[in-house]
């Protein structure tokens, strides 16, 4: 089922598209934004078409994938979809016992906390990734020459789900893991590392023109710890798919990394074995390009195109005040070789989509500059 041929395709004619030309450093016609949680509960639209369905049985019905992943680009103008999933969608293909409560997020029948429980995780099999791949190519189908998205979560992200069984605040559950038992810690994020591997192969070889590793909860570890029991982890989820990857060559999909509180080690996102970085809030976006400068990799690289940050606290601001900021945003995203105009964040459920309409025909009104070589 694996047919890396769609990626070629897929990608050679969205290759020209703004978010592609971005990341491959070059310079786009256009200031390609996205958002975080573009699809979802801002839109009524989309708690229409959910009505009575379970967030994950609907990721599992490819038309309705398909048309949640369109609302945001019909409605915003988007420069891309991101695919309607979730990070634990391959959990759930793998027959773990997992849901998604209204109000709380992913839960778990049963955390996984001991060596034997690790033990005892299920292989996810190639085949329960069909409904996956007939989503992919659905979409993108409808969406043509706007590229779409593909993700998942990283090792760390969908482990502190396993082990907490539930959303929590400070991560304690795999924190303590990867120092308590390391040998229980590796095996479970090598697992995790597997299964988001094979979720963003399935989802590349259908035809994502990009893929971004979601690695939200990264921000509670230290950039030490996170270079000792983490960052090769999810180095082997990029693994997976690095045969297709590479922003330079057409057919070669960019791969996004980003985290939350993560300011302190973008250098170690990057040198996963991600094209581009993503920035919260918490810094500008000159601050993380002098940053990876500053910090270049093993494999000589420093500066890479870099994906945020607009703060979405703002977006319940007054207009002027967004304006501001948003402007203030693309400014600073001019230092990098290349810029993706994207939130800090998801978009919070309460915000007024037309305020997010505003903000795509903002960003499109202003100016490309030339990027030094
Ligand atoms: O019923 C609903 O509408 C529930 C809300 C919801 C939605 C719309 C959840 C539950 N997941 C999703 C879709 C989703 N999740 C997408 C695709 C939609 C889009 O972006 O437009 C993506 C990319 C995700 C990824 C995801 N899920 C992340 C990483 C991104 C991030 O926000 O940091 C994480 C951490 C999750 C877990 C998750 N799933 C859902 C919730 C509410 C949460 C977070 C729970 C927590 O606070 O820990």
């Amino acid at each position: 089922a694996d047919h890396p041929l769609r990626t070629t395709e897929s990608a050679r004619s969205t290759a020209d598209s703004a978010l592609i030309t971005a990341l491959r450093g070059a310079r786009p016609e256009r200031h390609p934004v996205w958002f975080m949680r573009q699809a979802g509960r801002s839109l009524p639209e989309y708690k229409k078409v959910r009505e009575g369905i379970g967030m994950l049985d609907s990721c599992l019905m490819p038309d309705l994938v398909r048309e949640i992943t369109m609302q945001p680009v019909r409605r915003h103008d988007v420069d891309a979809g991101i695919f309607f999933s979730d990070i634990v969608v391959p959990l759930r293909l793998a027959g773990i016992g997992v849901e998604i409560v209204p109000g709380v997020g992913p839960v778990l029948d049963h955390p996984v906390r001991t060596a034997a429980d690790v033990a005892a995780l299920p292989e996810l099999e190639d085949s329960a990734l069909d409904v996956i791949r007939e989503a992919v190519s659905l979409t993108v189908g409808e969406l043509g020459s706007r590229p779409l998205i593909g993700f998942a979560g990283a090792p760390f992200t969908l482990a502190a789900y396993m082990v907490e069984g539930r959303p929590s605040r400070d991560h304690f559950g795999p924190r303590r893991m990867m120092h308590a038992d390391p040998e229980t810690w590796n095996a479970l994020a090598s697992w995790a590392a597997r299964v988001s591997g094979q979720f963003l192969r399935a989802q590349i070889v259908s035809g994502a023109s990009a893929a971004q590793l979601f690695d939200s909860w990264a921000g509670s570890l230290s950039a030490a710890d996170y270079r000792a029991h983490v960052q090769r982890h999810s180095a082997a989820a990029f693994e997976a798919v690095a045969d297709l990857a590479g922003p330079g060559v057409v057919g070669g999909v960019p791969l996004l990394h980003f985290g939350i509180g993560t300011g302190d080690f973008l250098h170690h996102l990057r040198d996963a074995g991600a094209s581009a970085v993503g920035v919260d809030h918490r810094l500008t976006l000159a601050e993380a390009h002098r940053r990876l400068c500053a910090n270049p990799g093993p494999d000589g690289r420093g500066a890479v195109p870099l994906q945020g940050n607009i703060d979405p606290a703002l977006l319940g601001a007054p207009w002027e005040v967004l304006e501001a900021h948003v402007r203030e945003v693309v400014a600073s995203g001019a230092a990098a070789p290349g810029h993706v105009v994207n939130l800090a964040h998801g978009v919070p459920p309460e915000t007024d989509p037309t305020e997010l309409t505003r903000v795509v025909e903002l960003i499109h009104s202003i100016d490309v500059p030339e990027r030094p070589a």
